[in-house]
């Protein structure tokens, strides 16, 4: 049992080598054996996690260098485990431990409403249909938290140019999973399910927005967003939305989950911006996670987090009002 493949994670089989083959049978068996071994409680969380990275699908991608930083990536075990996904609890602990109920294949993803071809695309054509990208950004939460993590994907903009955009298409929201069964989180109604994000058009379309489906050189973990999610790196982190089943090009601003939820703290932009302090807290500062500790050195937080390149899409904006 200890070998059998994660029954989601199966891609296309010749861009897939198993972590057995590249990181040499022995290891492979060492990491499971120890998994065997684990006990109970935080142990079987960790280890869960372990497992679950040791089996995991690797994802052929090659790195886009122009826009990726080289600062130091956070550890694969921090980016899978120190999580926000409420749909399976609030604490930053809960998805790694129960995401595993989200049935990841198979998966569709919609894609309608101002274009001239809508379709609904199954997650392997999603994975085909540009050839996917390792981009290392960094992911700035809103709570005050950052990481740098290496994406797979490509840009948002290939899956758009297909369904051929109208003219009155000036927004983009994005629907994700809310399936009772599946996700624990949802019997709290600490969101308005399901959790739903938009963009503005210019901003959808823009390079930088990707369309992730993998991170550290294989497939999302469940907890990070499996099977596809966004990545909008210049935005707050919930931006973000993970397991997208449903993409509306509209001709007006979408409402949004969290601006639902809290209009004054939550804005539509919530593009990164160290001038502009959520109302219960700074955000001049970041705590980067993995540097934690006494003598933790606080990070700057940058304008955009630091992507200037999307500066003139907000040419003449108030960004203290559109925040
Ligand atoms: N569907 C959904 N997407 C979501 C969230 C969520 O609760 N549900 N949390 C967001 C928040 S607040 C953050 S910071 C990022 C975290 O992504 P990560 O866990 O991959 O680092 O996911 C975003 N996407
Ligand atoms: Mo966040």
């Amino acid at each position: 049992m200890l070998f059998k493949r994660n029954p989601d994670g199966i891609i296309l089989p010749s861009e897939i080598t198993p972590r057995e083959v590249y990181e040499g049978r022995r290891q492979f068996i060492a990491r499971a054996a120890a998994t065997a071994v684990a006990g109970s409680g935080i142990w079987e969380m960790a280890n869960r996690e372990a497992f679950a990275q040791a089996t995991a699908q690797r994802l052929a991608a090659t790195r886009n260098a122009a826009l990726s930083t080289t600062e130091a990536q956070t550890s694969f075990k921090d980016a899978s485990s120190y999580n926000n996904y409420y749909e399976f609890g609030t604490d930053k602990g809960d998805p790694v431990e129960n995401a595993h109920t989200l049935k990841t294949r198979p998966w569709t993803v919609t894609i309608e409403g101002e274009v001239k071809k809508p379709v609904t695309l199954d997650i392997d054509r999603i994975l085909k249909l540009a050839p996917l990208e390792e981009r290392v950004y960094r992911l700035r939460c809103v709570e005050g938290w950052s990481m740098v993590i290496p994406w797979v994907g490509y840009s948002l903009s290939n899956l758009l140019k297909q369904v051929e955009p109208t003219g009155n298409a000036k927004y983009v929201e994005f629907t994700t999973l809310a399936d009772r069964r599946q996700m624990p989180g949802l019997r709290s109604p600490v969101l308005d399910w399901p959790y739903v994000e938009g963009l503005r058009m210019d901003e959808a379309m823009h390079p930088l927005a990707l369309l992730a489906v993998g991170m550290y050189g294989q497939v999302l973990p469940n907890q990070n967003g499996a099977p596809v999610r966004l990545v909008v790196p210049w935005k707050y982190g919930f931006k973000s939305a993970k397991s997208i089943v449903r993409i509306r090009l509209v001709s007006r601003q979408p409402r949004t989950a969290w601006n639902d939820s809290a209009p004054n703290e939550y804005g539509f932009y919530s593009n990164v911006n160290p001038n502009v302090d959520h109302p219960r807290w700074s955000q001049a500062t970041e705590r980067r996670i993995g540097e934690d500790g006494f003598f933790q050195r606080k990070r700057k937080t940058l304008m955009f987090n630091g992507y200037d390149q999307v500066a003139s899409l907000y040419g003449g904006m108030d960004l203290k009002k559109f925040f």
